[in-house]
């Protein structure tokens, strides 16, 4: 019978207020459309969110995602129901701040793409697929989530090794304070090193453009073919989306990894923080000009300007930050614009959702 802590359940017997309740701690294994697939103390179960538990609110945030701690009301005879998603430790969404129609109101749709993970594995192919500019920003994002952001350099076998240790070199110095890996699911390349970084009873997210070997990556760790991969093609600088659904496995050495489809645009989104460990560099030097509120382009004593023209600062990284701090700006005014929207629209038209949610719980 599986254990939770194996499971990376760190919450402790202190505090749990559904001790008494019959309600099992169980953490979502496979999101597909809108059926889950949890495991808990009675082994693996089919779950559904309980009507009326969900969608209460104007945030879609709550709505379990893989990697969740949930509540289970267990059902040994059919599907189970999901009555609250625990807090999250970490949590990656993907942005997008359009509006939708769902039901009768409209909802943001921030989706949570995994939950609870302690590292980020950032994914670039060493062929085509490898590009500076998208590094940065997923090493932002990874730091926003809360989480440590490692990049893994996959396809080693397709490049020199001369060629490689220049890339590993680049990949360190875009993404400080992140190990950085470069090895091929094929060969076995570089392998032995990755595994051992997979610590037991830690969770793993694995992200990065389709095509760029995620699900190999997660074969090869777990030694079988568990996550279906694209075919070997000649030409795959380009993905297909062969992942369609968000997965977290169980490795051989007691660690998670969660396979995720590729996602084509990751926006920014409410990363200050994120920026600011991942261009760490830049925050300090900015920290050491003359003027407080300097604007670093033409002011005397600028510390920012000084170090590009000196070429300790790339200009290109510098160009990269001030890009995603504009981006961060404005999806954060967008945020709040249409939280604004939600809360009026809420305010009319929170009760007619519940009833068609309601609805849908009930048939299923
Ligand atoms: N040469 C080489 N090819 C690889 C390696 N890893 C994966 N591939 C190939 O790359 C292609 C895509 O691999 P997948 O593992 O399906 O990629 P993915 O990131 O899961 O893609 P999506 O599921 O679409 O997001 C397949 O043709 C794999 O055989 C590797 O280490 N070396
Ligand atoms: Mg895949
Ligand atoms: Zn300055």
């Amino acid at each position: 019978m599986p254990e939770m802590t194996d499971w990376g359940y760190t919450g402790g017997s202190a505090g749990e207020k559904w001790k008494n309740s019959g309600l099992l701690v169980s953490r979502i294994v496979r999101v597909h459309r809108e059926r889950f697939e949890a495991v808990c103390e009675k082994g693996f179960v089919w779950a559904l969110p309980k009507a009326g538990a969900y969608f209460r609110g104007v945030e879609s945030v709550e709505f379990p995602a893989v990697g969740d701690f949930v509540l289970l009301q267990y059902n040994g005879a059919g599907e189970s129901l999901i009555v609250e998603t625990l807090p999250r430790k970490t949590l990656f969404a993907r942005s997008d701040l359009n509006t939708r129609k769902a039901g009768h109101g409209r909802v943001s749709v921030e989706q949570v793409i995994a939950a609870n993970f302690d590292e980020v594995c950032i994914l670039m192919s060493l062929n085509q697929n490898y590009n500076a500019r998208r590094l940065e920003r997923y090493a932002a994002l990874a730091w926003a989530s809360g989480a440590r952001p490692a990049v893994v350099l996959t396809k080693a076998d397709l490049m020199e090794d001369k060629e490689k240790s220049a890339y590993l070199a680049e990949a360190m110095r875009l993404a400080p304070g992140a190990r950085v890996f470069a090895l091929s699911a094929v060969t076995g390349e570089g392998m032995e090193e990755f595994r051992a970084f997979l610590e037991s009873g830690k969770t793993f997210v694995l992200l990065g453009s389709s095509g760029v070997g995620k699900s190999s990556l997660v074969n090869a760790l777990m030694g079988e073919a568990a996550a279906v991969c694209g075919e070997v093609r000649e030409d795959d600088a380009r993905g297909r989306h062969t992942t369609t659904h968000r997965e977290l496995f169980m490795l051989p050495g007691g660690a998670m990894a969660i396979d995720t489809p590729g996602m084509r645009e990751l926006g920014i989104l409410d990363a200050d923080e994120g920026l600011t460990a991942a261009f760490s560099e830049i925050e300090a030097l900015m920290g050491r000009c003359r003027f407080s509120n300097c604007t670093h382009t033409s002011e005397p004593g600028c510390a920012v300007q000084r170090a590009i023209h000196s070429g300790a600062l790339d200009r290109a990284r510098w160009d990269s930050f001030r890009s995603l701090t504009k981006e961060n700006r404005a999806a954060k005014r967008k945020k709040e614009a249409v939280k604004q929207r939600e809360k009026n629209a809420s305010k009319r038209e929170d009760r007619p959702r519940d009833r068609a949610y309601k609805r849908l719980g009930d048939e299923a």
